[in-house]
């Protein structure tokens, strides 16, 4: 009979032992049945909206990372409950295991687009824990140990180690493996790809658009620092050579694409801003790029969009929908499919094979990712995935203006300094960036040019900096003249309102 640390301990490796074997048979069969993955996107779609907001708050981007983090640690204490229980309770903890497992094989079979096999990997999980529990309960003394007899705790003892070391060896190849098979397959999904060269290319930028200052974000965002939100706990990957796109619905005649087709249309190319709802004032998920891609208005004229139809709802290959109104794709803006970002391929965290990009519209009803699937049909029939927890089916994005020199709190000499940020309002455009100090009068700042109203504009201003703790505020004005707003709003459920301020020190 084991101590208790012993039981625990058996326990903590069988569970690992699990996890390793389980997700293995993932990677094999297919990446997305990792029973992990599964439970924790379940756990994200069935998260209230409060609890999300708050996770968003305090992790921001790690989110995801403190989710998984959390779920480890569930796996630990389940398997160590196990491991104890399993030393007076067998057939308690038997039973503790077969419905862990069932539970993650429900998750996993109830993900968007499971298929049957990937309650498998559960299966396995379950399997390869209680053999590893078993190994460790009763193990052997080797014969050669045998002179040992007078001291059978110890051979004992010895004996557990062995087998125990065997098990931690077993989940540490097996996962290793496993992490190992999805790297392969992550290089192969879309590494050997060049893009054509855009029909219509973007416009140079204005000389000046990117005021270079230090601390000043710049104006094109490169992928790699390109901020990233999305449902998704891991990101999807798609093989392009697979991939299709339906347009389909009340349309008069559907189309279904393959890559190659998307790609031998005429590309554009074109600056756009992106932003996200979520973003508080002065928040970070905003970006700048430069993006190619096959004209979506182009796309859905030919597809024919029936009369009384407002809605495009879009799907991603993970089951995540949005909800763009047709009458702001068609209007005229540079609605795309993109497939190129900053001139390479679209990275996967950024929706590679292909991915929407309406101007002015904020990333949960324009901007899908991994999008497979174009359905036109109506608001009032079909809601998407953040418009069925609350958020606004209408979301322009807001005029916003953020001051990123100095930093808030910052310790700054007395004499000439210089305050700087970025502004947006997509689509309208920025007509006039204004700041005060110390709730004095509004001073125009200098506008850096941009190329197009879709588009965020740098902005700057001469600061003869005066010793003593000042307060320093922003606001912009868009090219329909309206100011943006001083009353503060949280981002649900259409986006945030409100003056960004930082306080500094000069000394
Ligand atoms: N498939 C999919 N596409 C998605 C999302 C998502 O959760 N899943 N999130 C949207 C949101 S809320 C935003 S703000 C943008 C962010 O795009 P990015 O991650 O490339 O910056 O993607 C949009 N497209
Ligand atoms: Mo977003």
């Amino acid at each position: 009979m084991h101590t208790p640390i012993a039981a625990a301990a058996s326990g903590l490796l069988s569970g690992a032992a699990a996890l390793g074997a389980a997700e293995l048979a993932a990677a094999l069969l297919r990446p997305q049945a990792s029973p992990l993955l599964a439970v924790g996107s379940a756990f994200i779609d069935l998260t209230p909206e409060w609890l999300k907001a708050f996770a968003i708050r305090t992790f921001g981007a790690d989110d995801k990372t403190v989710l998984m983090l959390g779920l480890v640690a569930a796996v630990a204490a389940c398997a160590i409950a196990a491991g104890l229980l399993s030393t007076r309770r067998p057939r308690l903890a038997a039973g503790g295991v077969a419905t862990l497992a069932a539970l993650t094989a429900v998750a996993a079979l109830s993900r968007p687009g499971a298929a049957p096999a990937d309650a498998l990997p559960s299966l396995v999980a379950a399997v390869t824990g209680t053999l590893a529990l078993h190994l460790m309960r009763r193990p052997r003394p080797p014969h050669r140990d045998l002179p040992a007899a007078a001291e059978p705790a110890r051979a004992g003892r010895r004996a557990l180690l062995r087998a125990g070391v065997a098990v931690l060896g077993f989940a540490a190849v097996s996962g290793g493996t496993a992490r190992l098979v999805n790297g392969a397959r992550d290089a192969a999904a879309g590494g050997d790809l060049a893009l054509p060269l855009p029909a219509d290319p973007a416009r140079p930028l204005p000389p000046g658009s990117d005021l270079r200052l230090p601390g000043l974000s710049s104006f094109t965002t490169s992928n790699r620092s390109f901020y990233r939100v999305d449902t998704a706990l891991v990101v999807p990957r798609v093989p392009y050579r697979d991939w299709r796109l339906r347009v389909h619905g009340l349309v008069h005649r559907p189309v279904e694409l393959t890559f190659d087709q998307l790609l031998s249309r005429p590309l554009v190319e074109r600056d756009i801003t992106l932003t996200c709802v979520s973003n508080e004032v002065g928040g970070p998920y905003t970006g700048h790029a430069r993006w190619l891609g096959v004209d979506l208005a182009q796309l859905l004229r030919e597809a024919g969009v029936r009369p009384g139809a407002d809605q495009i709802l879009s799907r991603s290959a993970d089951g995540w929908t949005c909800g763009t109104p047709v009458e702001t794709v068609l209007d005229g803006r540079d609605a795309l499919l993109a497939v190129g970002m900053n001139g390479e391929v679209l990275p996967a965290a950024h929706g590679f094979p292909a991915r929407m990009i309406v101007p002015g519209l904020y990333g949960y009803v324009s901007a899908t990712k991994w999008v497979t699937e174009i359905k036109i049909t109506r608001f009032a029939d079909e809601q998407a995935y953040w418009t069925r927890r609350g958020w606004a089916e209408i979301a322009p994005i807001k005029t916003a203006s953020r001051i990123e020199v100095p930093k808030p709190f910052a310790r700054i000499p007395a004499g000439r300094t210089t305050i700087a940020g970025t502004a947006w309002a997509q689509h309208r455009g920025v007509a006039a960036v204004e700041v005060r100090i110390d709730q004095g009068p509004w001073t125009r700042a200098r506008l850096a040019p941009s190329p197009t109203p879709d588009t965020w504009r740098q902005w700057h201003l001469d600061w003869p900096a005066t010793p003593g703790d000042h307060h320093l505020e922003v606001r912009a004005i868009d090219a329909t003249g309206q100011v943006q707003p001083s009353r503060r709003t949280p981002p649900f459920p259409d986006g945030t309102t409100g003056r960004h301020s930082v306080l500094v020190t000069v000394s």
